[in-house]
């Protein structure tokens, strides 16, 4: 044993520490339709690499917003294609930017693992083009600019997505509630610092909350109107989530203006029920999951603070 001390003191050497910036961006996308959705994958370096910032790309200025996934291997491997799928497996939300949005950094000694001894080696990045480019146009290669290094950062930063996935929006309904609730599971608390609504058309307010497991209080963690450019909106206040805390989150639609039956679905005639909490961990911390899709603990329901479902301003 001391042998191997004296070994791992006198002969060890330190890994230097290498920082630098990946530009994961799309590689040259042509478009001629409203809304197309595009993506395009890069290989990460080999290691374990830490992500501890983001910064938007707009080349011609005419992405509407870009989401970056990570993946263990892309849907595809042409330069560019129409994500439908987006990985061969699932996919893992690293980030969100949108046109008119406040910009988000990462907090000092936070990062998000990938490469190495994570399950992400790529990263694929996905534009929402609203309009198609203009004539004389260069292919787009817009994107996210990753700041990176080799070396272990303190923190893990990572997702936690709360969902529904069986809500019913009757016609012309003035407020139709879609409500998740869950228990927090997980070896550590975890610290959110950033947060991301997303719906379609009907809603105009979607808020997140953390329950104290003893005293029963609600703490908000972000309120947002989906309606506002889906980026990740920085959290106000500092919220701690514990092990055995709850997280509740309440998607508010206004469905006067149809005549039909609105589900869960992934098209604009369809409805989605999404809050994204971006927190930070130290690393090591195990979260049994990081989805709570659903209302599994609806006596949550009953004491959400007033102002929950009050329409915000577009
Ligand atoms: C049915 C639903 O709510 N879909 C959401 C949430 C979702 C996100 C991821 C579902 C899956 C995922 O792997 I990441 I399966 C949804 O599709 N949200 C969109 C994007 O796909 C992320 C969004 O803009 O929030
Ligand atoms: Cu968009
Ligand atoms: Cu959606």
């Amino acid at each position: 044993v001391f042998v191997t001390l004296i070994c791992l003191f006198d002969f060890g050497f330190t890994q230097a520490v290498i920082s630098q910036s990946i530009d994961i961006t799309m590689k040259g996308a042509n478009v001629t339709k409203h809304d197309e959705y595009l993506c395009s994958g890069h290989r990460l370096p080999v290691g374990d690499t830490y992500i501890v910032q983001f910064e938007a790309i707009q080349d011609i200025g005419q992405a509407h917003h870009i989401l970056l996934f990570g993946c263990s291997e892309p849907a595809k491997s042409d330069p560019t294609w129409h994500c439908g799928q987006i990985c061969k497996s699932t996919e893992q939300i690293l980030f969100a930017w949108a046109k008119n949005a406040p910009p988000l950094t990462l907090p000092k000694d936070v990062g998000f693992h990938v490469s190495g001894s994570s399950n992400i080696r790529y990263i694929v990045v996905q534009i929402h083009y609203a309009k198609p480019l203009l004539k004389g146009d260069k292919p787009d290669r817009s994107g996210i600019k990753l700041h990176v290094t080799n070396q272990k950062q303190f923190f893990e930063a990572g997702i936690y997505l709360l969902l529904s996935y069986s809500t019913v929006i009757g016609p012309q309904q003035k407020k139709v509630h879609s409500d998740i609730s869950c228990e927090f599971k997980s070896s550590g608390n975890i610290y959110p610092f950033g947060y991301r609504t997303h719906a379609h058309s009907l809603s105009r307010v979607i808020s997140g909350y953390q329950v104290n497991r003893t005293t029963n209080g609600y703490n908000m963690i972000g309120k947002g109107n989906p309606q506002w450019p889906q980026s990740f909106y920085p959290v106000q206040s500092k919220v701690v989530i514990k092990p055995g805390d709850y997280l509740v989150g309440r998607c508010t639609y206004n469905s006067m203006s149809r005549n039909r039956n609105t589900y869960i679905g992934s098209t604009a005639d369809d409805e989605m029920c999404n809050f994204y909490i971006m927190y930070y961990t130290p690393a090591g911390t195990r979260l049994q999951s990081r989805t709570c899709a659903g209302n599994n603990i609806p006596n949550l329901i009953k004491n959400l603070p007033a102002g929950s479902d009050v329409e915000l301003p577009p």
